[in-house]
């Protein structure tokens, strides 16, 4: 394994091994980047088997350590559930340097603002992608889908730590896009989750199964409710075009149960308040209703409450 990149990589730290904090992990070695991977507990055996999208497997074994005794790192990876982040943020807290730049990633939003907030002095950057992992078990991944990667700094940023870190950063899930605004992809992205996650959960199919003509009314309303908070927001998009980005994800995903689906069959609390529920608080603070997000963030809300 070689360090691709012409300058020592910034050591880098990920949050957890959940999925894609694996994917991104393993990416790491592969790129030669020295890697850890913050854990609550340390495992005995803690290989770990990757199937590769062309069908190959490789056998690694990730470097974990303690979150409670992180080794010195520069650059932190959050790829975990969006209710986990402050949590975890404030674990690290007494480790993070206000040169280290920290990574979130995950779905839904409403985190950046709380994370700027706790760590005002830290550069930030916000991120989506759409590849697809799937962790059958601790040791096994399976990367199931090359997707592409968004990027954006969420505020201002020396050049120096931009010549840095962007090149590391895009490598890891290409093709990857940094944006002046990451806002609008964190919206579609958004708009994508709400309307795929909790109609799966609450209607217990896969993702393909909402093709189906029956769930076209309510994927349209959500779409319509959603571009027109979009649009109160200043990002001018029409409800079509969010309809269409829904309907290629349920394709490209039409064997996969969501993450919400999986999050309520398995009793886990979900991403509802960060995903419908974002699109529910914007939409209060700018006066626009959105009537069937309310109604599905409440059903999503009471199915979490009786498991
Ligand atoms: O991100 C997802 C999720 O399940 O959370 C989608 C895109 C809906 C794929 O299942």
């Amino acid at each position: 394994m070689q360090n691709n990149t012409p300058w020592p990589a910034p050591k880098v730290a990920i949050v957890g091994q959940g999925a894609i904090g694996s994917l991104i992990g393993f990416k790491c070695q592969k790129l030669g980047y020295e890697v850890q991977h913050l854990v609550r507990r340390q495992r005995q055996q803690s290989y770990c088997t990757v199937t590769d999208l062309a069908g190959k497997t490789h056998h690694l074994t990730p470097n974990t350590g303690l979150i409670t005794q992180p080794q010195q790192f520069d650059l932190l990876l959050v790829p975990v559930k969006a209710y986990q982040v402050l949590p975890v943020l404030r674990q690290l807290q007494s480790f993070i340097t206000p040169q280290q730049v920290i990574v979130l990633l995950h779905n839904g939003m409403g985190t950046t603002e709380q994370v700027k907030e706790s760590f005002p002095n830290n550069p930030l950057i916000a991120a989506t992608t759409s590849y697809g992992a799937l962790k059958p078990d601790a040791n096994t991944l399976i990367e199931t889908g090359k997707g592409h990667t968004h990027f954006g700094w969420l505020g201002q940023v020396d050049t120096a730590t931009k010549q840095a870190i962007e090149p590391v950063l895009s490598a890891l899930l290409p093709p990857s896009y940094w944006h002046q605004d990451i806002n609008l992809a964190l919206w579609k992205k958004l708009a994508i989750n709400a309307v795929i996650n909790p109609l799966s959960a609450i209607h217990n199919v896969r993702n393909g199964e909402l093709a189906d003509h029956q769930y076209q009314r309510d994927i349209s309303t959500l779409c319509d409710e959603i571009a027109k908070v979009m649009t109160a927001q200043g990002y001018s998009i029409s409800s079509a075009e969010l309809n269409k980005n829904a309907q290629q994800v349920i394709a490209a995903t039409a064997n996969n149960y969501s993450s919400m689906h999986q999050d309520l069959k398995f009793n886990r609390k979900s991403e509802i308040e960060f995903i419908t529920g974002y699109v529910c608080a914007k939409a209060n603070e700018l006066n626009c209703p959105v009537p069937f997000n309310q109604r599905l963030l409440e059903q999503v809300t009471r199915l979490e409450s009786v498991n």
